[in-house]
């Protein structure tokens, strides 16, 4: 594939992100403290988030790109975490290009039908994905907006490229801009929700199709994955510096289903975004050319954790069911990893929270570097002043 290099204002091009804790633990090294971010931090556990979004619907604030944006950008301020994660919805695309689909309060996405059968996926795929880059303009912008805060924290000059700076700074990089990770859905967990047409808890509709009918489910998958690729691919040209694919709901799959009838099209996904490249000098100061950093998600998929890394992504996350040092074995050495706190402990006591995120941390010792994260998304009742403490305790622990 011919390699696209990012244009110079790119924050990873300018240096800005290249060497932030988070992209160089994307990339396998480790800087002065262990980087924390979480998933779903931007949302309902914020009283910021719920003031803004009085009166306008999910889905209308992800395609606002001053609301997304600042909805980006207010955990960040709030918690100093090491990385923004784009304010989206996996399903942001398939509205784009123009799918009957809502996000109910409550509930998820919910669809105007659901497209469970050859038929249905004939209509569904009908829609060129190629449509998404014209549509994609308020995700462009939002990013754009997002970035342009994000790098005013950013300190003028240079930034060093050494690895230690003295003590540990709350800021969230070792000199430059915090980096955003832009994000989409992999293929299965889209398919299981259109195969359903709604959110379902072992996604039959969508295991059966993909063993029912052969053909249906590929072009299905094929569809998906462009479309995800489109995403990711335009917000990381927007500015985005690293992006994750969540695979939520491949922990329903077997290994072997995962393998046959997944992997392929999540490695299609991934494709629009593994020709992107920036130009970067290393700690010798020599010039190199690195590509932009892809993590890989998945709820329940411990024993998937080998086939996720093998799609072809630079770090694996993983959910709070398997320890770091067991899911260290199971992607392979030299391959950083990212998680796994369970999220249930926010609402513990801070002793026995504590205790946990310390062990998270020990286990991750394992890995060549450890993104702190939780094993799944911050829970909407949590007390947004213990994920402050949370960070604080990474940074201060991890270091
Ligand atoms: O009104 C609201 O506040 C709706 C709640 C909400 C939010 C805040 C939804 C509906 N989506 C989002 C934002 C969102 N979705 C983000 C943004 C930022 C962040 O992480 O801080 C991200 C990354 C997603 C991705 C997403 N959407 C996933 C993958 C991640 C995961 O949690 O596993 C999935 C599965 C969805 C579908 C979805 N959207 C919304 C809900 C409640 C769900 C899950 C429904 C279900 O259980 O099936």
């Amino acid at each position: 594939m011919s390699r696209v290099i990012l244009s110079p204002q790119h924050p990873l091009s300018a240096g800005l992100t290249s060497d932030s804790r988070l992209v160089r633990a994307y990339r396998g090294e480790r800087s002065d403290t262990t980087p924390v971010w979480f998933m779903r931090q931007a949302g309902r556990s914020l009283p910021e988030y719920r003031d803004l979004r009085v009166g306008t619907r999910m889905l209308d604030a992800c395609l606002d790109p001053e609301m997304a944006s600042e909805i980006t950008l207010q955990p960040v301020r709030r918690h100093k975490v090491d990385a923004g994660i784009f304010f989206s919805d996996i399903v942001v695309p398939l509205k784009l290009v123009g799918v009957d689909v809502e996000i109910q309060p409550g509930r998820g996405p919910v669809f105007g039908r659901a497209y469970a059968d050859a038929a249905g996926v004939a209509e569904l795929t009908k829609v060129d994905p190629a449509r998404l880059d014209e549509a994609s303009g308020p995700i462009s912008e939002a990013v754009a907006r997002t970035i342009a805060e994000l790098n005013e924290t950013a300190p003028r000059g240079r930034v060093s490229t050494s690895s230690t700076s003295s003590g540990v700074s709350t800021g969230s990089t070792t000199g430059g801009a915090t980096p955003l990770i832009g994000f989409a859905g992999a293929p299965f967990t889209l398919a299981a929700y259109l195969a359903e047409g709604g959110p379902s808890k072992d996604h039959l509709a969508a295991r059966t199709l993909m063993h029912a009918d052969a053909g249906a489910w590929r072009a299905l998958m094929d569809w998906t994955a462009e479309l995800s690729g489109r995403f990711l691919r335009a917000q990381v040209l927007a500015g985005a510096s690293a992006a994750q694919l969540f695979d939520s709901w491949a922990g329903a799959l077997s290994l072997e289903d995962y393998e046959r009838h997944v992997a392929p099209a999540s490695a299609k996904a991934l494709s629009f975004v593994h020709d992107l490249e920036y130009e970067a000098t290393d700690a010798a100061g020599t010039a190199v050319t690195r590509h932009v950093p892809v993590v890989h998600f998945g709820v329940g998929t411990g024993e998937l954790l080998g086939a996720m890394e093998g799609v072809g992504v630079d770090t694996v996350g993983v959910d709070y069911r398997v320890p770091l040092d067991v899911a260290a074995q199971r992607v392979g050495a030299g391959v950083p990893l990212q998680g796994n706190l369970d999220p249930a402990l926010l609402a513990a006591p801070w002793h026995v929270l504590e205790a946990a995120v310390r062990e998270v941390l020990r286990r991750g010792e394992v890995a060549p570097a450890h993104v702190f994260n939780l094993g799944h998304g911050v829970p909407p009742e949590t007390d947004p002043t213990v994920l402050t403490r949370v960070v604080e305790l990474v940074h201060e622990a991890g270091a």
